[in-house]
């Protein structure tokens, strides 16, 4: 293990000591969950230092998102206390920001708060400082109750307030200025998430020098659902700045082309969409060229870049022989039930959370299965419990499980273990090998890694995947029990099914998704929309590089055929 003295600040290195892998749910590239507080293991700080060694430094890269890829525990300036967020989007872009001398922008999850650039694991950081009220303006107004609800298709009704847009504004704004000092002439510049979609077009009107990558991580929805954003048109030209624009899925790309061709009517083809220059505005952009009626244009490729996970990381924890213990002690703790199911989720109302729960309690209900023979674990980690909606989400979910419990519930068998806490990666993955069904029920998810991570750690090529048609992952994982949530009696079926499902067959299906998982990780991810966006420096021509393939969607046969001729 390579030691943290070298740091410039003093940063807990909980992730690396086996056993003791910060206890923080991952930041999941843009959000905050609770977290437990146990994991600033005592003992492995290193020692403080002069924080601000890059400030006015240029890099050749810059990744921009909302959060850091740390979180801040105590003290401030020189004794500052961070900790890694073991997030997916640091093992991502880890080792491009290490070969590329990289810098990362982002909040750093307290009000009020600034501090000075600094070092932690060999990542330059700059941390940009948001007020208090930014806070409920920008971040748990704009970003998590107008754009969330309605980007996951108005799950929830979004609410439009004009002082949470001006502060989204204001926000965007600072972000984007922190990105221009950071980045060197021409540099690289990739934004994460909705919470700057606005960024883009901020950096490119100021430094038309710069490359710059935008990646969506949650759904864009059709016209009709975006259109009822009073900011439309400014959001799409905020993103069209951008030289690439990933998203999730096909469709979330034709998504947000055809917002592009309704509300500004730039043409495009394919994947490659023409934004009209103004006489003059064309110097010093990367990708002009005179496009079929003589006009100037810029070319912007909106396409999917399915994320993944650190498979690697995930294969190494469930070969841990103390992990697999764990695995068999949660299911001994449980009592020995025939069937484990389990589901993982940010306790919000795009997982489905409560659509799974009235499917399990109508079979217990229906005694289609029994308590005693069958307990579903559902970790709910707190999350966003200062919006209004979130709050009621959790008093709805504990209702029914409690109704749940209270019904069918033994003495010594629960029918649901119900966790509202976070836990170390561990812990997920013990129970990830301790459960025979695994329960992906999101209404609406951009890609959903919890699927992912329970078929990377499966080593065992054994358990059932349910999962929701409306995940991203669902174009990729086809041998999973593919569901539409919002069916009840459909659920109830493929929750019986994956009960009974033969263990040839359980096998069969996880080999075909674990080959998928492990050719197609979040290195990969990272490295593909990277190759994205180097090769626009390089090429006026996006139709030449079809980067990114399309996600396979193949029926069951299908993939049963493959797997069969040992594709
Ligand atoms: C957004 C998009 C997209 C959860 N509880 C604990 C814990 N987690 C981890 C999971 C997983 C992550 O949080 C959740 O990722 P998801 O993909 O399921 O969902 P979102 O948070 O909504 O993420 C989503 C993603 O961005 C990436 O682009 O897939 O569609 O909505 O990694 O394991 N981790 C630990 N303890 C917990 O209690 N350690």
């Amino acid at each position: 293990m390579r030691e943290p003295h070298d740091r410039l600040v003093t940063f807990l290195y909980a992730e690396r000591h086996p056993g003791q892998e910060a206890l923080i749910p991952s930041n999941s590239a843009h959000d905050e969950l609770a977290r437990n507080d146990d994991d600033t293991v005592p003992g492995t700080c290193a020692d403080g230092g002069s924080a601000g060694d890059s400030a006015g430094r240029k890099f050749d890269l810059v990744i921009v998102s909302n959060r850091l890829p740390v979180d801040h525990v105590s003290g401030d300036g020189a004794d500052a206390v961070w900790r890694p967020s073991p997030g997916g989007l640091v093992a991502a872009l880890e080792p491009i920001m290490k070969r590329e001398d990289g810098v990362w922008i982002g909040w750093v999850g307290i009000p009020d708060v600034e501090f000075e650039p600094f070092r932690a694991d060999d990542i330059d950081i700059r941390p940009v400082s948001l007020s208090a009220q930014e806070i409920e303006y920008y971040y748990e107004g704009f970003s998590n109750d107008t754009l969330w609800p309605l980007y996951h298709d108005v799950i929830a009704p979004p609410s439009f307030h004009r002082e949470w847009w001006d502060a989204y504004v204001q926000v965007n704004r600072r972000f984007a200025d922190a990105a221009l000092e950071s980045a060197a002439p021409g540099a690289i510049v990739w934004v994460h998430d909705y919470q700057l979609q606005l960024v883009p077009k901020m950096l490119r009107d100021a430094r038309p020098d710069l490359v710059i990558g935008f990646f969506d991580h949650i759904p864009f929805p059709a016209y009709g659902i975006y259109a009822q954003l009073p900011w439309r048109k400014q959001v799409v030209e905020g993103l069209l700045g951008a030289d690439v624009i990933g998203f999730q899925r096909l469709a979330d790309a034709g998504n947000f082309s055809r917002a592009v061709r309704r509300l500004l009517g730039y043409e495009s083809r394919g994947s490659v969409i023409d934004v009209p220059l103004a006489d003059g505005e064309a110097v010093g952009h990367r990708h002009v060229k005179t496009n079929r009626r003589g006009a100037r244009v810029r070319t912007v490729l909106a396409k999917q870049f399915p994320i993944s996970i650190d498979v690697a990381r995930y294969q190494e924890l469930a070969n841990r022989p103390d992990i697999q213990a764990r695995a068999r002690q949660i299911r001994e703790e449980l009592g020995n039930p025939k069937t484990i199911m389990l589901g993982v989720d940010r306790l919000d109302y795009t997982k489905g959370i409560r659509h799974r729960l009235k499917a399990y309690g109508e079979l217990l209900r229906d005694g289609s299965v029994d308590a005693d023979d069958i307990t579903l674990v559902q970790v709910a980690s707190p999350s966003r419990e200062r919006v209004e909606t979130y709050k009621q989400l959790r008093d709805e979910v504990e209702l029914m499980v409690s109704r749940i419990n209270g019904d069918y519930s033994t003495i010594s068998h629960t029918a649901i273990s119900y966790l509202h806490q976070g836990y170390p990666r561990e812990e997920m993955v013990a129970l990830y090998l301790a459960a025979d069904v695994m329960l992906v029920t999101a209404l609406r998810d951009g890609m959903n890694l919890v699927a992912k991570e329970y078929v990377a750690s499966r080593i065992d090529n054994d358990g059932v995947l349910v999962l929701s048609e409306f995940t991203g992952a669902s174009d990729e994982l086809r041998q999973a029990l593919l569901v539409n949530p919002h069916d009840i009696d459909g659920m109830k079926e493929a929750m019986l099914r994956a009960i009974d499902m033969p263990k040839r067959e359980r096998a069969r299906r996880m080999r075909v998704l674990r080959k998928r998982v492990i050719t197609h990780d979040v290195q990969r991810w990272s490295a593909t929309f990277f190759d994205a966006l180097t090769h626009v420096t390089n090429d006026d021509d996006y139709g030449a590089h079809e980067i990114a393939e399309r996600p396979r969607v193949t029926t069951d046969l299908q993939g049963e055929a493959e797997e069969r001729s040992g594709r």
